[in-house]
C-alpha cells in the first residue's frame, strides 16, 4: 500500500482527524486521484472500523472518532469528486431514514450525485416520513433516496414510500434507496424504483431513471 494512503487508513483506525486531513491534502497534491484516496484509504479504513466493531475491538466512542476522521477527509475530497461542472440535469432530495444516524455513505452518495450534475437537498440523518413528504411537496425533486446502515430501520424506508403514496404523491418522484443491508430484492418488495450498491452506482442509478 503507498505510505501517503496507509498514513490516511491508519489516521482513521486512530480517529485522527488532524492526520487525515494533513494526509489527503499531500496525496490531492502528490496527484493521486479522489477516486483512490477514497477507496483505497477512507472507505477501506472504514471497513476495518466496522470488522473491529463486530469482534469487540472497536466500541461506539472509537467508531465514532474514526467516522469524524472520515468525514475530514471527505471533506477535502469533494470539490474533486463533485466538480464535473455540469449544470443540474435533475434535484434529488436525499436522508437518512428515521432512526438512524448514520450519515457517511449518505454525504457520499450527496456529492456522487452533485458530481454528476444534480441538484441535491440534504434532509440530514433521523429523517422521518413526514419529513421526506414536506420536503418533496416543498422542493418537487425527481427523485427521492434514502439511506439507510441498521437492519432495524430498514424498514422505515418502506414505512416512508406507503408514506409518500398516503400522500398522493409517489407518482411524481422516483426512489432510490441504498445503504449496507439493503438489496435490489428489497428494493422491489418495497415498491422502490431501484438500490444501488455504492455512491457511483446511485449516481448512475438516478441519471438512468431521469432518462426512463
Ligand atoms: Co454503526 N453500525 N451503529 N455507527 N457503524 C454499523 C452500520 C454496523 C454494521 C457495525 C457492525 O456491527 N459491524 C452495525 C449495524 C448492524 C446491523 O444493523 N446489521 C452498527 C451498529 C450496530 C450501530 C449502533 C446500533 C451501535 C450501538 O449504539 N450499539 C449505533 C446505531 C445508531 C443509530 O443510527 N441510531 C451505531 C452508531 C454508529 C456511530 C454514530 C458511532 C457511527 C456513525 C457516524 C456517522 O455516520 N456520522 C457508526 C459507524 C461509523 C459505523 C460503521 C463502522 C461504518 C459506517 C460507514 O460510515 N461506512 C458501520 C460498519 C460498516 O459499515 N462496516 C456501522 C463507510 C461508508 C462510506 O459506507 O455507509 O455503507 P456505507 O455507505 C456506502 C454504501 O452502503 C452505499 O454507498 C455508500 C458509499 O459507497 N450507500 C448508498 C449508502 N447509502 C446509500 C443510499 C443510496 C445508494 C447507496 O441510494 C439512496
Amino acid at each position: 500500500m503507498d505510505k501517503t494512503i496507509e498514513s490516511i487508513y491508519k489516521g482513521i483506525l486512530d480517529g485522527d482527524q488532524h492526520l487525515v486531513a494533513e494526509k489527503v491534502t499531500e496525496a490531492l497534491n502528490a496527484g493521486m486521484s479522489p477516486d483512490s484516496i477514497l477507496k483505497d484509504g477512507l472507505v477501506a479504513a472504514m471497513g476495518e472500523v466496522g470488522r473491529l466493531f463486530e469482534n469487540g475491538e472497536y466500541f461506539v466512542p472509537e467508531m465514532l472518532i474514526a467516522a469524524r476522521a472520515m468525514q475530514a477527509g471527505l471533506k477535502l475530497l469533494k470539490p474533486g469528486l463533485a466538480d464535473t461542472g455540469i449544470k443540474a440535469v435533475g434535484r434529488v432530495v436525499i436522508g437518512t431514514v428515521s432512526g438512524d444516524l448514520h450519515d457517511i455513505g449518505k454525504n457520499l452518495v450527496g456529492m456522487m450525485l452533485e458530481g454528476a450534475g444534480f441538484e441535491v437537498i440534504d434532509l440530514g440523518t433521523d429523517v422521518k416520513p413526514e419529513a421526506y413528504i414536506s420536503a418533496v411537496r416543498e422542493h418537487k425533486p425527481n427523485i427521492m433516496a434514502m439511506s439507510a446502515l441498521l437492519t432495524t430501520t430498514m424498514p422505515n424506508m418502506e414505512a416512508t414510500i406507503k408514506a409518500l403514496e398516503g400522500a398522493g404523491l409517489r407518482k411524481q418522484v422516483k426512489v432510490i434507496i441504498g445503504g449496507a443491508p439493503v438489496t435490489e430484492e428489497y428494493a422491489k418488495k418495497i415498491g422502490a424504483d431501484g438500490s444501488a450498491d455504492d455512491a457511483s452506482a446511485a449516481s448512475r442509478l438516478a441519471t438512468k431513471l431521469m432518462k426512463a
